[in-house]
């Protein structure tokens, strides 16, 4: 009798929920609020304000803009979050692990948490966190020491802390987290050092680990037999999830895609497809079990790893309606599936590729029915005997391909419009010469990439902006932009697509048509994902603007907010990213990066910042003087500038309102670099003989 009570009430009461309000904002079209990264459970970043649309985007302005007191603001850290919205509090964090709460009406800062993070850190790619996610009052990030924190909410203050993995051994944490039902999902990093991907789930009152799901499968689990038997390269073959995942409650299950194979370039060691490597994935979301998968890219050498992430989308193909999921890849091509088995909804061939036994290549790859978003064979260059396309491989001999393993579709979030079903997908056309680099061994924590891929000196780098139709995977229309996209965008119900370009400027498209409607230069790299919300019946539009250290666009600490009241006007353009690859331009956003092209002027005393109009320089950039010279330096640009000794602060003019100069004698014989404090890109030299 008791067992049929329990089980009576049982059956009548209803689910329980932690935060039943943000569960069901998760489930819903985004509206007011922007909850979690990808806007709520599908990633689709589809906002249903419309108050600035087709017909109005033109009045757009700055309604605020805030300085995040100088977190993340230098050459190596990137700003890639997307500033989440609840109840007109904005909270953001930035590449150095940083959270601030600000008024979204406003932009006044309410309160900021320090993540104090140590600088002795393995990245590969930078100083980088993609985002927050909330719920039950907290705010919940991963950090780059592979620690999971939870703040409260209203104050800031730290309510647990979880290792979900061991930094030194190479692990970190950018990607945003998911919290769904009482859960947090937080995906781990460390593709280059070695690592065992996983998924981790943590309680999220408590920040316990409920369980993990591991990308790479044990010797005897489903997926071993695409690994060399006998061996343990599995447990370090990569697969790290640097993205945010996506959630179906009604399927009950958990999305996400995965990274690169280790080492990045060999596989000579780790025969097979190398499962679940470049991968997109299904789990039970309660417990994470294995559901399916779906390899992009079988025995990957080439860093083709699945790293924007995964969108949910419901679709009607063939007059059946379908429930769809689909990643942009770095290979170019959109991978579009079917959710509930992972089976291709529009198709995608296996064909046979060219091969290379020494690195045991697959003897074919996916091909999906459709068209890529990057051209997908690398030019003939004078330096090397071949120009390869995708799947060329490659031993010792360094080989150009293309897409490179930093071109297609990185970080950068996908959006989806179900109004017109297209993806909006950002690309980047960059080749990369790739060469194994002899027999290396496997050290605990150290980088362990069996290669590598670098740019050749002088090959071009730019972009591509892409409408994909969902029902047939071919282009709609498509931007050929002057640089690498990284940041993503955001499309609304206004007819809109929202993007920032590494070149400072915000862009609003004609979600249709492609047509470029409006355009405000944000004064900093802005590559990060717009979110869209509403306060006191106003629509806004927010971007934060940091820069990113692989497209090489100017650093900054900013967030902006749009609207059509808005009063703000643009900033002075910062120095645009390059558009050929050079040695020091890779990864560098280093001062002195382009000195030797700018001539050395001497017999000059007076240099000036801001002259010609043209407010971030300083002329002459380079001058020859004799020990015991002194040299005035001038504002004569709008904004406070300085010169400052880079990187040993031998000497600092202070700060110079427009109209300051200060006098500065140079005793000691020496070749100085100086920089603008505020704005780090201007670089001057100053050579004392
Ligand atoms: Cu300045």
């Amino acid at each position: 009798m008791l067992m049929t009570l329990i089980w009576v009430f049982l059956r009548v009461m209803p689910v329980w929920a932690a935060d039943p309000e943000i569960d069901r904002l998760l489930r819903s079209p985004i509206g007011k609020d922007w909850v979690t990264n990808g806007g709520n459970l599908t990633n689709q970043r589809y906002s249903t304000l419309k108050q600035i649309n087709t017909s109005n985007v033109k009045q757009l302005k700055g309604a605020w803009m805030t300085r995040l007191k100088g977190s993340g603001f230098d050459a190596k850290s990137s700003f890639e979050a997307s500033p989440l919205v609840k109840d007109g509090i904005m909270y953001v964090i930035t590449g150095h692990d940083d959270v601030f709460a600000l008024n979204a009406k406003t932009g006044e800062i309410l309160w900021e948490y320090w993540s104090g993070i140590s600088q002795n850190r393995l990245l590969c790619c930078g100083w980088a966190n993609r985002g927050l996610a909330m719920g039950e009052g907290l705010l919940f990030f991963g950090q780059l020491d592979a620690t999971v924190v939870a703040l409260d909410m209203k104050t800031g203050e730290v309510v647990w802390k979880t290792p979900i993995a061991q930094y030194e051994d190479g692990y970190s944490i950018t990607s945003a987290p998911l919290y769904y039902d009482g859960i947090v999902y937080s995906g781990i990093s460390g593709g280059e050092y070695g690592v065992r991907g996983r998924l981790t789930a943590l309680d999220a009152k408590t920040g316990a680990i409920l369980w993990r799901s591991y990308t790479l499968p044990e010797p005897g689990e489903f997926g071993s037999d695409t690994w060399p038997s006998g061996t343990d390269h599995a447990m370090r073959g990569g697969a790290p999830v640097w993205n945010t995942p996506a959630l179906d409650s009604e399927l009950g299950l958990l999305y996400f895609a995965t990274g690169n194979c280790g080492p990045n370039h060999d596989g000579s060691m780790r025969a097979g497809d190398n499962l679940f490597c470049a991968s997109m994935m299904a789990l039970k979301a309660k417990t994470g079990e294995y559901v399916w998968h779906f390899q992009q890219v079988h025995h990957d050498i080439w860093n083709y790893d699945a790293a924007s992430p995964v969108v949910l989308f419901d679709t009607v193909i063939n007059g059946q309606p379908r429930k769809g999921i689909a990643e942009a890849g770095h290979t170019g091509w959109v991978y579009i599936l079917d959710r509930t088995n992972g089976q291709p909804l529009i198709g995608v061939e296996e064909r046979p590729v060219p091969q290379e036994p020494r690195q045991k290549t697959a003897k074919t790859q996916p091909y999906p029915i459709g068209d890529a978003t990057v051209p997908q064979c690398a030019d003939k260059l004078p330096d090397y005997d071949k120009a390869g396309c995708i799947f060329e491989p490659f031993w010792e001999t360094p080989v150009p391909v293309q897409p490179s393993g930093d071109g297609g579709t990185n970080w950068s979030p996908v959006p989806y419009s179900p109004e017109t079903g297209y993806f909006y997908v950002s690309g980047t056309v960059r080749t990369s010469a790739y060469w194994r680099k002899g027999d290396k061994e496997f050290v605990r924590g150290k980088s362990y990439g069996g290669g590598a891929q670098a740019p050749p000196v002088g090959s071009p780098m730019s972009g591509t902006f892409t409408a994909i139709d969902s029902k047939t995977n071919k282009i709609v229309w498509q931007h050929k932009t002057p640089y690498r996209l990284g940041g993503g965008a955001t499309v609304t119900a206004g007819g809109l697509v929202f993007r920032g370009e590494p070149d400072g400027n915000f862009l609003a498209l004609d979600a249709k048509t492609g047509e470029e409607l409006w355009r405000f230069q944000t004064g900093f790299g802005a590559d990060a994902p717009p979110v869209v919300y509403e306060v006191d019946g106003e629509q806004y539009v927010a971007i934060a603007t940091g820069g990113n250290v692989t497209q090489g666009s100017a650093y900054g600490d900013a967030v902006w907010a749009f609207s059509l009241k808005g009063q703000v006007g643009p900033l002075w353009p910062p120095p645009p990213p390059a558009t050929l690859a050079g040695p020091l331009w890779i990864y560098s956003r280093w001062p002195a990066v382009l000195m030797a092209s700018i001539p050395i002027v001497t017999g000059v005393v007076t240099v000036k910042a801001g002259d010609n109009n043209k407010e971030y320089t300083y002329s002459p950039a380079r001058i020859r003087i004799q020990a015991g010279t002194t040299v005035t330096f001038t504002n004569v640009g709008e904004l406070n500038h300085t010169a400052t000794a880079f990187p040993k602060h031998e000497w600092d003019t202070g700060d110079l309102a427009s109209g300051d100069s200060k006098a500065i004698t140079f005793t000691q014989p020496g070749i100085y670099y100086y920089i603008c404090t505020p704005h780090p890109w201007m670089s001057g030299q100053i050579i004392v003989e």
